[in-house]
């Protein structure tokens, strides 16, 4: 970090070292062998890491370091082309960083090899204002130079020319950010999101940097306004900065990109096993405005056979938009409508919004003006008011541990009425009349500070206050679904990527973003099938449910006034193909479950893109328009109109189609027929893979018995079984199989675990492709 000043002596303590420069304190903290903490306090002592809470830190220290050694250095030589410069070098059992004594910090294997350098040089922006804007910072006294380099939090790293650059949330653009730049700043703009945005609603600051034959990550916890740079600026370095806050950067090693995902996993915290029927298929719409459009739709569902588990709830089940209230006109009595569908198998999911209504005798107005639990203007003399879908409105100030314990008394109400899952929107925040001014008055439990701080954990805190109240009320595996987040929120809620369009170019941008998702700890995730905005055709519903065949948040959604996205609204050739696929999801269900037990464990997605598991392939270094389901099935979906024969590229091995059987030796490309309702869809070599057999819901009838899917090699399978909904999994109360299938289809079953109460599967067959 530039401007510390001389080092003037360090200390060691444990698995610290405090280094004192000329201007500034520097902390760097092994937490364990690969993840290496370096604090600068510019604005605070402490870190208030929002991502990394205590119980995240407990976690991370049963992994602690099993070295740390601190020594001094006369000459830093290692690494590409770096000055030999005077410093400080901590070693853990699996890295090295040195500090050298003007304050740069350089990341290396103990072998030597450089992962990450400080960059030396000056950063030299490009200018890419226009006359206009450069006209306008004169006028108001700055120079580009304040604006693009004047922020208190920086670090600009050097890159290799053949490095790339993965992660960072839900950032449009392709798979490899390389040559992008990119804002963290919580936006709901509904405009068709394209390439070149720089933000959306999200704000994971995290970064996967892979080079050749290595990969580390770099996490910058901070949730002020930030900016990355990756090498657009200039293809020499990368550069994050930010407008306030500490630099707070952990490095994660780990070698692949596998396990520097499993490591900032391990450190912000691992996605919760979700309920088994949250993963199944849902149905909505901004629109759906009356219990007979819910009603009609959700059994039009069971009539086609098309299965389905919730029909949700958008905004117009309120009475006028008021949070936590119920619009009986259109709805009927309270949980009337929930019992109805209940019956049929459906449960409700309803949409709550963080802005309320300010209204004299309303009890929510009444409650938080009275507690003090909304944000405040900024001399703090009033509650800031703004407008959102009732009108004016309050936010409540959810960084408050008050605020959310009240706001779950009220989430709990829902869960009485027999609310089965929280779907959390506009929680960027949003806001109708202008954006929230940054010196809105809020807190950091006790701390005052202002949105500045606030805004990018808006949602993240939101979600937050809705799975703990869920969670100790029902005993349940909470579904929340967010659209704001920031890193760590994943502990908390699935997510999905807000309001896409039904555009062809947002179907085939799915697949990088929600790949990207996954890899920055998101593996419950989806895009809105058919697209929100605009409206859909025949062609792109059928080519969407194809590609979303494997989402764990699998849902239909779109917008009031645009066309209506039920299938069945497309004739009966786009109902089949979509019943085909959401069928198919089922019979897969089993297969994602297991993966998402065991990204408790690891920490990797269910969506993966081919470079998780192909690293030294060059060919899936930037491929967008395919992915991994774990690693045996791929997927290689048709995301172009008119496209009836798809390229395909299978990496290293041998791969049988899903469809045929028919056998592709790997590391190439080839044509491959897709006609409308075909997918490409393959599994690798030696895979054993469990499915259900077909149902309308989850809970339709006792999943009695599993098939095992194989090729004709036969392979091994570890399958994980449990009763869906609690926690008792945490206790033991699950079912562990391992399958070991031979080439001729005969298969040993070794239990490994036994629940106290999951009744094992009765019947298990075989499919064997050939
Ligand atoms: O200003 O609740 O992204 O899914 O249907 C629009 C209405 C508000 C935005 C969400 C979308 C939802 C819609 N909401």
């Amino acid at each position: 970090m530039k401007d510390m000043g001389k080092l003037i002596d360090w200390k060691k303590k444990g698995n610290e070292l405090r280094i004192r420069f000329e201007h500034r304190e520097m902390i760097i903290t092994a937490l364990t062998d690969e993840i290496i903490n370096v604090f600068v306090p510019i604005w605070s002592d402490e870190h208030r890491s929002k991502a990394v809470e205590e119980s995240d830190l407990k976690r991370v220290a049963k992994s602690g370091p099993t070295s740390v050694d601190v020594k001094a250095v006369e000459e830093i030589k290692e690494g590409n082309g770096l000055r030999p410069e005077a410093g400080v070098e901590l070693r853990t059992g699996k890295l090295k960083v040195k500090i050298s004594n003007e304050g740069c910090v350089d990341f290396y294997t103990l072998e030597g090899k450089l992962l990450s350098g400080e960059y030396r040089g000056e950063r030299k922006p490009i200018i890419t204002l226009g006359i206009w804007e450069m006209e306008l910072l004169k006028a108001e006294g700055h120079t580009v130079a304040d604006t693009v380099l004047g922020k208190p939090v920086n670090d600009v790293r050097a890159v290799d020319p053949d490095e790339h650059f993965y992660g960072l949330g839900d950032k449009m653009g392709l798979l490899d950010k390389r040559s992008y730049e990119y804002e963290n700043w919580n936006t709901d703009d509904p405009s068709a999101h394209n390439e070149q945005y720089r933000s959306l609603y999200k704000s994971v600051p995290f970064l996967i940097c892979k080079k050749k034959e290595c990969a580390y990550g770099l996490f910058y916890d901070n949730t002020f306004h930030s900016y990355f740079d990756l090498g657009k600026e200039n293809p020499e370095y990368m550069a994050y900065s930010a407008e306030d806050g500490n630099l707070d950067l952990y490095f994660i090693g780990g070698e692949s990109i596998k396990k520097v995902v499993g490591n900032y996993t391990l450190l912000t915290g691992r996605a919760p096993l979700p309920q088994l029927w949250t993963l199944g298929y849902h149905q909505c719409r901004w629109g759906y405005s009356s219990a007979k459009d819910i009603r009609e739709v959700a059994e039009k569902f069971r009539e086609l056979g098309i299965p389905c588990e919730s029909v949700q709830y958008d905004i117009d089940y309120m009475d006028g938009y008021r949070v936590f209230t119920w619009n009986e006109k259109d709805y009927g009595k309270p949980g009337e409508l929930f019992k109805e569908l209940g019956a049929k198998g459906y449960k409700p999911v309803v949409i709550i919004d963080p802005g309320t209504k300010r209204e004299k005798g309303y009890f929510m107005y009444e409650e938080g003006t009275e507690g003090g639990f909304f944000f405040r203007n900024s001399d703090d003399t009033e509650d800031y008011v703004n407008a959102v879908w009732p009108g004016e409105a309050n936010y409540p100030d959810f960084g408050r541990k008050e605020v959310r314990d009240w706001w779950g008394k009220h989430i709990n109400e829902l869960c009485d009425m027999g609310v089965a899952a929280i779907w959390n929107d506009m929680n960027e925040p949003a806001s109708f009349n202008g954006p929230l001014p940054l010196d809105v008055v809020g807190y950091d439990e006790e701390r005052k500070t202002t949105h500045r701080e606030l805004h990018n954990v808006y949602g993240h805190f939101m979600a937050k206050a809705t799975y703990d109240a869920m969670k100790e009320y029902t005993g349940k595996r909470p579904l929340v679904i967010t659209r704001a987040a920031y890193a760590g929120t994943q502990k908390y809620a699935a997510v999905w990527t807000g309001d896409n369009q039904s555009l062809w170019f947002h179907l085939a941008m799915m697949i990088p973003q929600l790949c990207t998702l996954g890899m920055c700890g998101y593996p419950v995730c989806g895009v809105d099938i058919g697209g929100f905005g605009a409206d859909t055709t025949p062609e792109l519903l059928a080519r969407w449910i194809e590609a979303s065949c494997f989402s764990t948040f699998f849902r239909n959604h779109s917008a009031n006034g645009c066309i209506r996205q039920e299938p069945w609204k497309f004739g009966k050739e786009v109902t089949d193909i979509y019943r085909k696929y959401v069928k198919l999801h089922y019979r897969f269900l089993p297969y994602i479950y297991d993966l998402m037990h065991e990204e408790e464990e690891n920490g990797l997605p269910v969506m993966r893109p081919l470079v998780m598991h192909y690293e030294d392939d060059e060919v899936t270094y930037n491929l967008n328009d395919e992915f991994l389901v774990g690693e045996k099935l791929l997927v290689a979906p048709v995301v172009t109109p008119g496209e009836r024969v798809r390229k395909v590229y299978l990496p290293e091995g041998t791969w049988y189609s899903l469809w045929t059987g028919a056998k592709h030796r790997g590391r190439r490309f080839f044509l491959e027929e897709a006609p409308l309702g075909h997918m490409p869809v393959y599994v690798k070599a030696g895979s054993v893979i469990p499915m259900y057999e077909e149902m309308s819901y989850v809970g339709e009838k006792p999943i009695d018995r599993i098939s095992l899917l194989t090729t004709p090699e036969g392979g091994s399978l570890v399958h994980y079984q449990d009763g869906g909904e609690d926690f008792s999994y945490r206790e033991g109360n699950y079912n562990l199989y391992r399958f070991d299938v031979d080439g001729t289809g005969k298969t040993e079953i070794t239990m490994l675990n036994e629940a106290q109460d999951v009744k094992p599967y009765d019947y298990f067959r075989v499919i064997r492709l050939h």
